[in-house]
């Protein structure tokens, strides 16, 4: 087998929401197997603090302002890209919102905005590079889904259900346009410390672990929470020439946590 497969070289990488976090993480894998980094976030200032962390570690990334919730401003902003840098090889469905609120007290405003964000999102930003991709004879797309693709708990019935749904809009974009040569798969990250996760994490007052951080140090067969180093080697495949043959795949990055029943409190 030639190694190639594994690069990135000459690919075109679009990152959503990938100042920091997951997705700036497969960003830096994606820069280190050759690919040109593109990528936006919600405001200008979010752009600025990512252009500077990819250039304190050597990468030429470009950056944009762009609401991923806003077709209209999506559809510009890939046309932008095609014409300021090149046609998108590789999209990456990263931006994400998590809103954790008891079901019956949350709003449906505030339900539809994670549904927004996390779902109508992804829908958005795909629909916009498939037709380039089509003509270019290639396409990879990657959405990024959750534990909560598969399982629920409480506080997150907006998440999850927007999650359930990307991981079904995962399979219908590998079913409607596989004959396309776009592979369209997931990647399920387990709990992963991000600044979404840090509420999760926090010390007690006593100095002791949040209960939530024991509960998924327990659940972990790994005894730890995931870092964005662990989702970094799966992204690559997933956007490789080696996976040409994976498709409608949710690849689950967790330490193990959906085939364990947890350790005896
Ligand atoms: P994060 O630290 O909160 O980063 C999310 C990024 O998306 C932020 O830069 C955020 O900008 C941006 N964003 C939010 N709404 C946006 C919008 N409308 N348009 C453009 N950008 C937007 O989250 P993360 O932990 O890195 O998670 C990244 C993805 O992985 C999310 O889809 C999340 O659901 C998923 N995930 C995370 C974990 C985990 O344990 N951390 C596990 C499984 C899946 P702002 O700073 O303005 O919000
Ligand atoms: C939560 C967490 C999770 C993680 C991730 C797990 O409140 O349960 O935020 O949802 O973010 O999605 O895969």
């Amino acid at each position: 087998m030639n190694m190639d497969a594994f690069s990135l070289k000459g690919k075109i990488a679009w990152i959503t929401g990938a100042s920091y976090g997951i997705g700036f993480a497969i960003a830096e894998a994606y820069a280190a197997a050759g690919a040109t980094i593109v990528f936006n976030d919600i405001n200008q200032d979010l752009v600025n603090k990512g252009l500077q962390a990819y250039a304190d570690k050597g990468i030429d990334a470009k950056g944009y302002v762009c609401d991923v919730t806003n077709e209209e401003a999506v559809q510009e902003l890939v046309k932008t890209i095609e014409k300021e840098v090149g046609v998108i090889d590789i999209l990456v469905n990263n931006a994400g919102i998590i809103r954790r609120i008891p079901m019956i007290e949350m709003s449906a405003a505030e339900f539809r905005k994670v549904i927004d964000v996390d779902l109508n999102a992804p829908f958005i930003c795909a629909k916009a590079v498939i037709p380039s991709m089509i003509q270019k004879g290639h396409g990879k797309i990657i959405n990024i889904c959750s534990m909560m693709s598969e399982l629920g708990r409480e506080t997150v019935s907006a998440y999850a259900a927007a999650k359930g749904g990307l991981k079904m809009l995962t399979r219908n974009i590998c079913s409607e346009y596989g004959m396309h040569n776009i592979q369209c798969n997931g990647i399920g990250p387990g709990y992963i410390a991000t600044p979404q996760t840090a509420p999760l994490r926090e010390r007690q007052a006593d100095g002791s672990r949040h209960p939530f951080d024991q509960f998924i140090i327990a659940k972990t067969p790994a005894a730890r929470w995931g870092n964005t180093e662990d989702l970094q080697g799966p992204a690559v495949f997933l956007a490789s020439d080696a996976s040409n043959f994976v498709n409608g795949h949710i690849l689950y990055v967790d330490g193990g946590i959906l085939a364990y029943i947890g350790k005896q409190p």
